[in-house]
């Protein structure tokens, strides 16, 4: 496999202008049309036109309406290459191809899902299609004939206007589409199939009538009504934040079965993982609600950020991805409580993106180079392992900073300098980091950092009080871990916010701060510290008492972060900041600080007390009625066992998830009295609705009940299957049932066997019980997971489903570690016969290796084994071979 770099980079030879495509759909073949309006970059130039493609049959090439002999090209099995073309002048391009969709089971290029056509073709998936340029800086004009059977595929989308339809002889009918805008070759689309559509229009503030429209099975349709609200709410949003408006009169939302990742952007014809578009109270939980509001959000925020500008080259993917990742944050909390959606995006950045930086996969914000383009897109809208999402949430948290930096007018001076600069261009991150400093005029220093270098950077705090001086002085230190080809880093341009508690707990009204000699004014109570160096030291003047600080409040910077705080430093904070973020983060480095030690304990066999402060800490919180509740529910949240495992120097998983389990229980047992309240005071009878305070009531009600069943004791038992049994919308009754599978026994099995029944015709329903008994920490469960796979339900074609199922496996510490391998063993044996079927799931199951050198050695001697064993299976795809060969080196 060849290994593509950024710093080879160069300007495309030829230019497409148009592109008129026309698609023949048959249930044998397919036929793909496609006549290309030619020019060269350099007038006069003479240099060949390669073109990509894969798994195609060339039927025919003509230049300027001349059929080329055999000798006139060279195929090969990845490209067809044209040497000799009319010197230096235009001309059109026709290329005649047939492919076979019903046996593409990548999932990439045009395939069929539940007996529909559609296609993926970000990043590299249009060659799949036909012979083209398949690169983003390729920006053209498309229109799209689609023609098939009219009874079997009544609807034909494409990109754009629908010119014109009509019936054809044979049974047939065609669509033509035209897109009015410039676009790369990732962004095309096509949907053929039975659908039916949820209508709808939105009116754009200079006046344009947009007509939405959502597909899916007619089943279905019911189950879109909070897609469509989502996508309103995001259309008005974007105008009223970002001022920026939908540019079409069509807007389309299909959802399918069967698909790789979460969604897709493609222009105006936006293609969904069903999952993320069909809810209603019964059938989705809080969580799908959300995060169909966000990926909704995600795809529509798209239209600007990736398609009307987009990326030069795929290593700048968080261009557009970083900057819609953190769009669709800021929209998800306006609609909801900021506080909880920011610990929402930290937790994710620490238990998957922390981890991947600091192994074997580590790679910048804008990767240097790549096997496999795929294996750099994240499982963002997945809840299963993530080969990365440095690009996606990592590079959301450098956009972040320009933030913080730049404040909200600053920042969006930034974007709408970005956008008058950049429309219908392909460009690159320092495009938008040069929009962003000349619109403010800004001083980023090193900023740029962010972008070239991998891992999480490590900043130590040390602070220090001079009662008679009145001083008090943060002094910093940051260093980058070594990473894969960067042993050596340079120190970056990291902002942090600080304020200062007095001993009451307020905020102390900051006056001024020294550094480098020089005094900055300030004047409220947090303030950004600019650190650019590798130490740098700042002073607060007119400090009256030794204060608390608070430091990074809301996560000003994506680092870990040392401090010498004490604990009673961190109990004051979680009782006090003003910020709410760090009172979560301080109960959240206590847990952690706490366990650590606990797993110590529990390795030299000694006995295991929780420190009783502790206890009282997060009891207080508890009934602090002035929290909000979901804040309270995640307050209250264990750090996961991934997160105790990263700070490890050899990660223990029996000893983590011994140590977690006890901390929750004896958590349980002591503050069941307040656990029980909670439960009892936040029950609803009422119609669900998804609203922040209903939500937040469920969320904490809950935990409390996860909390209380934990303790195996038969009142509890009864409670949440009560709870089950009550329950009036999935997420109350799924979280019971989460609730009560905790504990191995006949209650589990028939309270599971209970849902299945329930539930068997509703495939999204199915796919949560997959996934609650694949992560279950009840000894030996790779035995069920094993007789899972040849459940009915189950099927290793269905991506949702090997999420679920294994990638939940691969999520479950305890198990999939097992000391006898055979967690391993499963997944080698499961990622070999995946692969043959689809790469890119396949590649996302294997890296749940990569960080098998973080264990101890039994453990990483049959990890390594299985790495071995699929390195050496035939015909192993570029996107496995890259993760596994990468974990190996
Ligand atoms: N841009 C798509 C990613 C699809 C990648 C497929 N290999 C989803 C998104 O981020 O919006
Ligand atoms: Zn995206």
């Amino acid at each position: 496999p060849k290994e593509i770099f950024l710093k080879d980079y160069t300007k495309p030879d030829y230019y497409f202008e148009t592109v008129d495509l026309s698609f023949s759909l048959g249930e044998e073949k397919t036929i793909v049309s496609s006549k290309i309006k030619v020019s060269p970059r350099v007038k006069g130039s003479s240099a060949a036109l390669v073109l990509d493609g894969h798994d195609l049959k060339l039927l025919s090439v003509k230049v300027e309406g001349k059929l080329l002999k055999d000798g006139d090209y060279q195929l090969d099995s990845r490209h067809l290459t044209l040497p000799s073309l009319p010197a230096g002048e235009s001309f059109v391009l026709e290329i005649d191809t047939e492919i076979y969709p019903h046996k593409n089971t990548s999932l990439e290029g045009l395939y069929k899902s539940s007996g529909n056509f559609c296609t993926q073709c970000e990043a590299e998936g249009f060659r799949k299609i036909t012979f083209y340029q398949d690169r983003p800086d390729i920006m053209a004009k498309y229109t799209c004939r689609v023609e098939a059977d009219k009874t079997l595929y009544p609807v034909l989308l494409s990109n754009g206007n629908l010119i014109s339809q009509g019936d054809v002889e044979g049974g047939r009918h065609y669509a033509l589409w035209e897109d009015p805008f410039k676009k790369p070759c990732y962004l095309f689309a096509l949907v053929a199939g039975q659908l039916v559509s949820r209508d709808d229009t939105f009116t754009t503030r200079s006046g344009r009538q947009v007509s939405l429209k959502i597909w899916t099975p007619a089943e279905d349709l019911p189950k879109t009504a909070h897609a469509m609200y989502s996508l309103k709410a995001a259309m008005k949003w974007d105008e009223d934040v970002f001022g920026l408006e939908y540019d079409l009169d069509l807007f389309n939302i299909v959802a399918v079965p069967d698909f790789n990742m979460g969604a897709m952007e493609n222009k105006s014809l936006n293609i969904f993982n069903s999952k993320l578009v069909l809810a209603s109270p019964e059938t989705a939980t809080d969580a799908d609600y959300a995060a169909i509001l966000g990926v909704i959000g995600h795809e529509y925020f798209h239209n600007w950020t990736g398609n009307r500008v987009t990326c030069r080259d795929w290593f700048q993917l968080s261009l557009k991805e970083g900057l819609t990742v953190f769009r669709d944050q800021e929209f998800s909390s306006d609609m909801g409580s900021r506080t909880v959606k920011r610990i929402a995006d930290v937790s994710k950045l620490r238990i998957y993106q922390f981890p991947q930086d600091a192994g074997p996969m580590a790679h910048p914000v804008r990767p240097h180079s790549y096997i496999k383009m795929d294996n750099f897109y994240t499982g963002k809208f997945l809840f299963t392992r993530r080969n990365s999402i440095k690009t996606f949430y990592y590079g959301a948290e450098v956009v972040r900073m320009y933030k913080t930096l730049l404040g909200t007018q600053g920042f969006r001076k930034g974007i709408d300098l970005y956008f008058e600069r950049h429309d219908e261009q392909a460009v690159t991150c320092e495009d938008f980091f040069a929009a962003m400093r000349d619109a403010n005029n800004a001083d980023f220093a090193n900023f740029l950092q962010w972008y070239s270098q991998a891992g999480t950077p490590v900043v130590k705090v040390v602070s220090s009080y001079d009662a008679e001086a009145r001083t008090f002085s943060l002094k910093f230190s940051q260093e980058i871990p070594p990473t894969p080809g960067q042993p050596t880093k340079e120190p970056t341009f990291i902002p942090v916010v600080v304020g200062l508690l007095d001993s009451r707990g307020k905020d102390i009204t900051l006056s001024s701060v020294h550094h480098d000699g020089t005094v900055q004014t300030i004047s409220s109570s947090s303030t950004i510290l600019r650190v650019t160096k590798k130490e740098e030291e700042f002073v607060f003047s007119d400090i009256s008492e030794r204060p608390v600080p608070s430091l990074f409040r809301g996560f000003s910077a994506p680092v870990r972060v040392e401090t010498d705080l004490s604990n009673d430093d961190l109990f004051f904070l979680l009782a006090h900041d003003s910020d709410e973020f760090n009172r979560w983060e301080a109960g959240q480095v206590l847990a952690r600080k706490l366990m650590l030690n606990l797993v110590s304990d529990f390795q030299q066999n000694k006995p295991l007390v929780l420190n009783p402060k502790f206890v009282q800490g997060l009891g207080s919180v508890l009934s602090d009625s002035s929290l909000d509740k979901e804040f309270i529910a995640k307050a209250i949240t264990l750090p996961g066992e991934g997160e105790i495992m990263d700070m490890m120097a050899v990660a223990d998983p029996d000893a983590v998830h011994a140590v977690r389990k006890f901390v929750r229980k004896q958590l349980a047992s002591e503050l069941k009295a307040e656990l029980l309240k909670i439960v009892e005071n936040n029950r609803s009878t009422e119609a669900y609705v998804f609203d922040h305070p209903n939500m937040a009531s469920r969320a904490l009600k809950n935990t409390a009940l996860a909390y209380l069943a934990s303790l195996e004791d038969p009142a509890y038992m009864e409670l949440a299957l009560n709870e089950y049994k009550m329950a009036t919308n999935l997420t109350d009754q799924f979280a019971a049932l989460a609730a009560l599978s905790q504990n191995p026994g006949k209650t589990r099995d028939d309270i599971l066997a209970d849902f299945y029944n329930k539930w068997q015709d509703d495939y999204l329903v199915v796919n949560k019980w997959f996934l609650l008994q694949s992560t279950s920490d009840i000894p030996g469960n790779v035995e069920n997971v094993k007789k899972l796979l040849d459940h009915p339900a189950f099927d290793l074609r269905n991506p949702n489903k090997v999420y679920s199922l294994i990638g939940g496996f691969c999520g479950s510490p305890v198990n999939f570690h097992a000391k006898d391998g055979s967690g391993y063993k499963f997944l080698g044996d499961i990622v070999v016969q995946l692969d043959k079927l689809n790469p890119q799931v396949a590649s996302r199951m294997v890296s749940a290796f990569s960080r098998w050198k973080r264990y101890d050695e039994t453990r990483q001697g049959l990890a390594k084994a299985q790495l071995e064993m699929i390195m050496s299976a035939n015909g192993l795809s570029e996107n496995v071979f890259e993760i596994a060969s990468k974990s190996l080196a």
